[in-house]
């Protein structure tokens, strides 16, 4: 059937095979467009799946876009979420919003984030982008189409480099088990993901051989020839007592001759002129009104940005970063330092480096860039991180120090069970590199913003957990770790560029705190502080202490700036770079010695927050300072760029001031 009248069966409209080339043809270049007005997202993923969504949304699945919760209708799953927009296309060419909005993708408050979200735009079925988990999903909708008695089918498409995953195959042995026939499985084999060719990174062929071993129908077709691909479609929904897969051979940036077969075009948005160049292309410039169309979206961002600036608090002077001609800072990514302490010590032979697919994006690559001769000591396990964690625990306990790096959402929580039991209670010297932390990760969303680490990574016994403030501080902290410290550590580091605050001679000793004290403004941030160990400081006239961690340091040191200058206020800054083992001893001197504490930590409240409370309640003081904690206030991040969401979620300097100043009622 197709997009067809619920209450009646009736089919709006039949799509010819033209029609759905000529519509496939040009959600390409929406796409392109949207993903160049985000500056960011994926081209080249969902360009080689884009005839397949054009037939799916329009020719094969049944569903009604004015009755979008139709009991009935075929679910489309994209369990490879970060191929988003196609998704996007697919609902709005159906109908269910005008297309053109999508030149919203990955702002602030779109319902387009950039991964889909099922509660922000209807259509969507499953929100994803945790790769390996939308099949499963896939799997459970299909159980009840079979336990209702629905006729419904289930259609879920995955990237092929997904089927490193171990879930994966979990998702398929469970839905051949049930002889889900109302089930059916599309892989994108473009046969690239994002460390390169699938078969280098992680060997899946013979996967055809894999799927019937399973027991699965198996087809396999040219995934841009639309005849085929409706087909093959109509005959899988057909299939008796199996599940089927479809193993769609595609080219991933299909359409565009210098994105196609081109893995470096896996994450990159097209410049103005390459947008130009894509659909000139694509047969596109006289059709899509390029200019229109980035208009709207200039003027969505103008909005947003006018938000956005109402809730920052302001002062006599602009204090953000960079914006006087006073006190300027360097910004580099704090995993740049991740890095540069991996080169510096990568010539210990007992290092060995595990890839997880994002391997240059998180520097792990750096182990070895210059030096060809570690490459052997590198080993790519694919987008596999609960493998990858016992991995690298094997290799410990026969006295290696592997090394692996992801986001911090699949490097902490995806393998959170194989960090408990094998690493953590085996006491095993295994080393976690959670790159990309906090909602600072930006325009990726939710899915991709890690807020949890301390909670879970923290609260596991024998883990050692350290949070640096800017690069350098990360480079002294992966040498340390890796070296100094045995047993299991896990480092969190971010991906966008912030202030560095620290340099060589700063001081850093695993396990204590540094003390921050604003004197006076200089040319350079840097210098405008002092700064000593926690032990060491002293000074009876703060009033204020506030104790952060990571990219929250600068921006805490900048508060101490503007309480100074605007308010005359003395405090300190404390920074909490390791998180376990924690100084109690800083935190407790600290606590007798000021008026107000307030924490502040790019994380869900708390992390850092609730063990500098407890520590200061458990010394029971004579007094106690009035106390806050800054921090994502018990909820999800989400699409938006990485300095606008910190202005959102109340984490700049901006927010700390006010709050300090409320609890010293000024
Ligand atoms: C669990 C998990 N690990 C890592 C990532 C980061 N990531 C996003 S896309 C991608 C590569 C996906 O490759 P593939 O499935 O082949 O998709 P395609 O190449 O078609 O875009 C990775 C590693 C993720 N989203 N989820």
């Amino acid at each position: 059937m197709a997009i067809v009248n619920s209450k009646n069966g009736q089919i709006y409209h039949h799509y010819s095979i033209k029609e759905l080339e000529k519509a496939a043809n040009y959600m390409r270049g929406l796409n392109l467009v949207a993903i160049n007005c985000a500056k960011s997202g994926h081209s080249g993923g969902t360009l080689s799946i884009m005839d397949i969504t054009a037939a799916l949304y329009l020719k094969v699945a049944n569903h009604d876009p004015k009755n979008p919760d139709w009991e009935d209708r075929d679910r489309i799953i994209f369990s490879a979420g970060h191929k988003a927009p196609a998704l996007y296309l697919g609902l709005g060419i159906s109908g269910y919003f005008p297309v053109e909005e999508i030149v919203t993708l990955r702002k602030l408050d779109s319902p387009f984030q950039g991964h889909p979200h099922w509660l922000k735009l209807t259509g969507v079925e499953v929100s994803t982008g945790s790769l390996g988990q939308g099949l499963g999903v896939g799997v459970g909708m299909a159980l009840n189409g079979k336990i209702d008695k629905r006729n419904y089918k289930v259609f879920v498409i995955t990237g092929d480099g997904e089927w490193n995953e171990g879930s994966m195959w979990e998702a398929a042995m469970s839905a051949a088990n049930f002889k889900l026939d109302n089930l059916i499985v599309i892989i994108d084999r473009n046969r690239l993901q994002i460390d390169g060719e699938t078969e280098k990174v992680m060997k899946l062929e013979p996967l055809k051989d894999k799927f019937l071993a399973f027991g699965f129908k198996v087809f396999e077709i040219d995934g841009h020839r639309m005849i085929e691909i409706v087909k093959t479609l109509e005959k899988a929904k057909k299939i008796k007592n199996q599940p089927t897969v479809i193993i769609a051979q595609t080219v991933k940036g299909k359409g565009v001759s210098f994105m196609e077969n081109n893995p470096s075009w896996h994450g990159v948005a097209p410049s103005d002129d390459q947008l130009k160049q894509a659909l000139k292309e694509l047969r596109l410039t006289e059709k899509i009104n390029v200019n229109q169309l980035k208009k709207k979206a200039e003027d969505y961002q103008k909005k947003i940005d006018k938000k956005v600036n109402r809730l920052v608090p302001k002062f006599k002077k602009d204090y953000f970063w960079n914006r006087q001609d006073k006190m300027k800072v360097v910004m580099e990514p704090t995993r740049f330092g991740f890095g540069k302490g991996l080169a510096k010590v990568g010539g210990d032979k007992r290092i060995i480096c595990l890839g997880l697919d994002i391997s240059e994006s998180v520097k792990i690559t750096d182990f070895y860039k210059n030096y060809p001769e570690r490459r052997s000591r590198f080993f790519s396990l694919g987008i596999a991180e609960q493998n990858a964690t016992v991995v690298a625990a094997g290799l410990a306990k026969e006295g290696k120090l592997p090394v692996f790096s992801t986001y911090g959402v699949f490097c902490s929580q995806r393998n959170a069970d194989q960090i408990r039991t094998t690493v953590c209670y085996g006491e095993l010297n295994v080393f976690m590199a959670g790159a990309h932390g906090g909602i600072s990760v930006g325009p990726d969303g939710a899915t991709h913003q890690s807020l949890e680490e301390i909670f879970v990574v923290g609260g596991l016994p024998n883990m050692n957990l350290v949070v640096p403030c800017d690069s350098v501080e990360t480079e002294k902290a992966t040498q340390h770790l890796l070296l100094k410290v045995k047993g299991p550590k896990y480092l969190r580091f971010a991906r966008e560029a912030t202030p560095i605050v620290t340099d060589e001679k700063t001081p850093f000793v695993f396990g204590k705190a540094n003390i921050y004290k604003y004197l006076k403004e200089k040319d350079n941030f840097k210098e405008a502080f002092s700064v000593c160990l926690g032990k060491e400081y002293s000074n009876n006239k703060d009033k204020v202490a506030i104790f952060a961690c990571g990219p929250e340091v600068p921006e805490a040191m900048r508060a101490a700036w503007i309480l100074k200058e605007e308010f005359g206020i003395e405090s300190r800054v404390v920074n909490i770079h390791t998180i376990k083992p924690l100084d109690r001893e800083t935190i407790i001197k600290t606590a007798k010695e000021v008026e107000v504490v307030v924490t502040a930590e790019e994380h869900q409240k708390g992390g850092l927050g609730n063990l500098i409370a407890a520590t200061i309640m458990e010394a029971n003081l004579k007094t106690t300072p009035k106390f806050f904690m800054i921090g994502v206030n018990d909820r999800f991040g989400e699409s938006g760029e990485p300095w606008e969401l910190l202005k959102v979620f109340d984490l700049t300097a901006e927010f700390i001031t006010e709050r300090v100043l409320k609890l010293l009622k000024v």
